[in-house]
């Protein structure tokens, strides 16, 4: 039921039972959702009304629809990692090696959400380790994905000058793995990532200083961009896509779909496959085929 007569509020952290939610102007209350069972995530916008005479503390009412949700479905568990996204920024770096497979993963799941992405390479600093990352991450420029190439923490200015435009607007989630810099450019970009936590920790009795949560940073004072950072992940599950659909959101093995010589074909061994002659050509990298098999098994996969 519509509740428009309630005042609006942006999630901008959860915590288990308790979520901060800023009010138009700019003040932070600790919510409580109707109901057992939350599903609200950071970068919703939701209904909410005061519980106590401060006006300090409210409770959640309501859910305004979402624009998006990227999300990640392990194989028994889901984990949503915000909502209502402009764009992804997807950290690798030149050094830890990064997983291609998880890459892939998240570029799916987003495309799947209709998210639009940035992959930014960091740490290029590292020539000889950045140049094979370059090489790995070549197929992604090939197939139209933008890369952008910076060393946060050893070129700061420059990073921060590829990076303004590109934030300035509009709400980006950046997702890595841990030890790419996520941390790095959240201090870059000046947004104090002790002080929120510190505020969230007391205000929802946590005691907890780490950034193990998910958090909604504005960019500039007149909250035109915002930042959300969020914990690095170690596995990266797809199980929310149908297996039939997973191709599609594939950008190099799209364009063959509807080509190949049986409508079912699972482009893996059959003959007058078009999936497989462009990877024999060369047109489809061998690691991308490899990364479509390697899901495609694990959401054909039954677990009852
Ligand atoms: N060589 C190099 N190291 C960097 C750069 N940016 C960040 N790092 C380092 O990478 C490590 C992980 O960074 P951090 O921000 O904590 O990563 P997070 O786990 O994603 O938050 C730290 O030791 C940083 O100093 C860079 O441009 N070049
Ligand atoms: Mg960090
Ligand atoms: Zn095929």
């Amino acid at each position: 039921m519509p509740t428009p007569e309630l005042d609006i509020g942006l999630v901008i952290a959860g915590h288990g039972r308790h979520y901060i939610v800023e009010t138009p102007e700019g003040r932070e209350i600790k919510c409580s959702p109707r109901g057992k069972k939350s599903q609200l995530v950071v970068g919703d916008r939701v209904r909410w009304q005061p519980t106590d005479t401060l006006g300090n503390e409210g409770v959640i009412e309501a859910m305004e629809p979402r624009t998006n949700l990227l999300y990640r479905q392990d194989e028994w568990k889901t984990k949503s990692f915000a909502a209502n996204l402009d764009r992804l920024l997807i950290l690798v770096a030149a050094e830890p090696v990064f997983s291609e497979s998880q890459l892939a993963r998240a570029l799916i799941a987003a495309e799947q959400a209709r998210i639009k992405v940035s992959i930014l390479l960091n740490k290029i600093d590292l020539v000889e380790s950045a140049q094979l990352a370059r090489e790995r991450l070549a197929p992604y420029v090939k197939m139209g994905y933008d890369v952008i190439e910076v060393a946060i923490k050893a070129r700061p200015d420059e990073t921060r000058a590829r990076l303004t435009d590109l934030l300035a607007t509009g709400s980006t989630l950046v997702l890595g793995p841990s030890g790419t810099g996520k941390s790095t450019l959240v201090n870059l970009l000046g947004l104090d990532a002790a002080a929120p936590v510190r505020e969230i920790s007391v205000a929802l009795n946590s005691g907890r200083h780490t950034t193990t949560h998910t958090r909604w940073y504005w960019l500039d004072d007149a909250h035109q961009g915002a930042l959300i950072d969020s914990p690095g992940f170690q596995e990266f599950g797809l199980r929310h896509i149908p297996v039939e659909d997973l191709a599609a959101w594939m950008p190099d093995l799209s364009p063959y779909l509807g080509q190949c010589r049986f409508a079912n074909c699972s482009h893996d061994h059959e003959p007058g496959c078009a999936v497989l002659a462009a990877l024999a050509k060369g047109d489809i990298a061998p690691s991308r085929h490899r990364i479509y098999l390697e899901v495609r098994d694990e959401l054909g996969r039954t677990h009852y």
